[in-house]
């Protein structure tokens, strides 16, 4: 894969570089992004509709049944090399800061540290009551293919049903991680965009925030990204090879 010395020069150089990831850093590892369509169970459902405190609370069991069956992929799936090449990056510019819009923990199991996560997490349940966070098992029972119907557990605390540790769609991010996002993007010299189709917001305004602040901006993504100008880069392909192939071109 070929790179533009400029973009090259740019990365070794930088000072401070973001990298905000979507569900596409992922994707080599087998999780399905947001964008492909759900499958058993969830098949007639857009995630969308299912992301939400309403279908929560209109069938809380079809709900964690969803991000139960999430869960188990996860933990059953490792890191692929664009993980473990960002976890790589952190060690080689001064300063990097990790944002991502995953609920997975494939970057830290990868080695990144501080990962910031505007939208929560698949290993964090809480009590939807008392927020008091609820430990799941590692290892429950298999899932079956087809996926499965799960009544939530119940708080130990106060009995309150225990929910996802995710942000869902109309509720806020957090708010310490997204002030930190915001000020890493409008502080740093490039900002590495990694499979994300920037749909939602606000987290979706990282890479408009960088570029705003005069920052280089680079995505990695196989699908063609619409480029306002000024320094960007559109790097087309998995990020499992792209930023492997990047960091060697960079660091020969
Ligand atoms: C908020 C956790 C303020 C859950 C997620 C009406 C009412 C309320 C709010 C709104 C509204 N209308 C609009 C909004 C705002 C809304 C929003 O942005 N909606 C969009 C859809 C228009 N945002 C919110 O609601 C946010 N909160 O605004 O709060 C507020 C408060 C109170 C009242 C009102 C407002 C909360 C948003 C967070 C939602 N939760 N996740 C869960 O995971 O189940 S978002 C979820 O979708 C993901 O976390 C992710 O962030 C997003 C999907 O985006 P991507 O990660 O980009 O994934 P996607 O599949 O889209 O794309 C994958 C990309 O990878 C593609 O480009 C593909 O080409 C690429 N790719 C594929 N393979 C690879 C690859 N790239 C590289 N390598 C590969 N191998
Ligand atoms: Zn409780």
């Amino acid at each position: 894969m070929q790179f533009d010395q400029t973009l090259l020069t740019c990365l070794r150089e930088a000072r401070h570089v973001v990298v905000f990831t979507g569900a596409g850093v992922s994707a080599e590892s087998g999780i399905a992004t947001f964008r492909d369509a759900l499958s058993g169970l969830w098949s007639r459902f857009d995630p969308m509709q299912l992301a939400t405190p309403e279908a929560f609370e209109d069938d809380p069991e079809l709900v964690w049944g969803w991000y139960e069956s999430r869960r188990m992929q996860v933990l059953g799936t490792s890191p692929n090399p664009g993980h473990r090449a960002i976890a790589e990056l952190a060690k080689r510019v001064t300063q990097l800061t990790l944002v991502t819009q995953n609920v997975d923990d494939l970057h830290e199991r990868a080695g990144s540290a501080n990962v910031l996560h505007l939208h929560g997490s698949l290993h964090q349940p809480r009590c939807s009551r008392c927020a008091e966070s609820f430990q799941m098992p590692l290892a429950p029972p298999a899932e079956p293919a087809e996926g499965r119907r799960l009544a939530p557990p119940r708080c130990a605390h106060c009995g309150g049903e225990v929910r996802p540790g995710v942000v869902w769609f109309g509720e806020s991010l957090p708010v310490d991680a997204l002030e930190a996002a915001f000020a890493a993007a409008a502080g740093c010299d490039l900002l590495l965009s990694v499979g994300t189709s920037g749909v939602v917001y606000p987290a979706a305004q990282l890479p408009h925030i960088a570029l705003q602040a005069g920052a280089a901006v680079v995505h990695v993504n196989p699908e063609p990204q619409a480029l306002g100008g000024g320094r960007e880069w559109l790097l087309a392909g998995p990020a499992g090879e792209v930023l492997p192939a990047l960091l060697a071109a960079a660091w020969r």
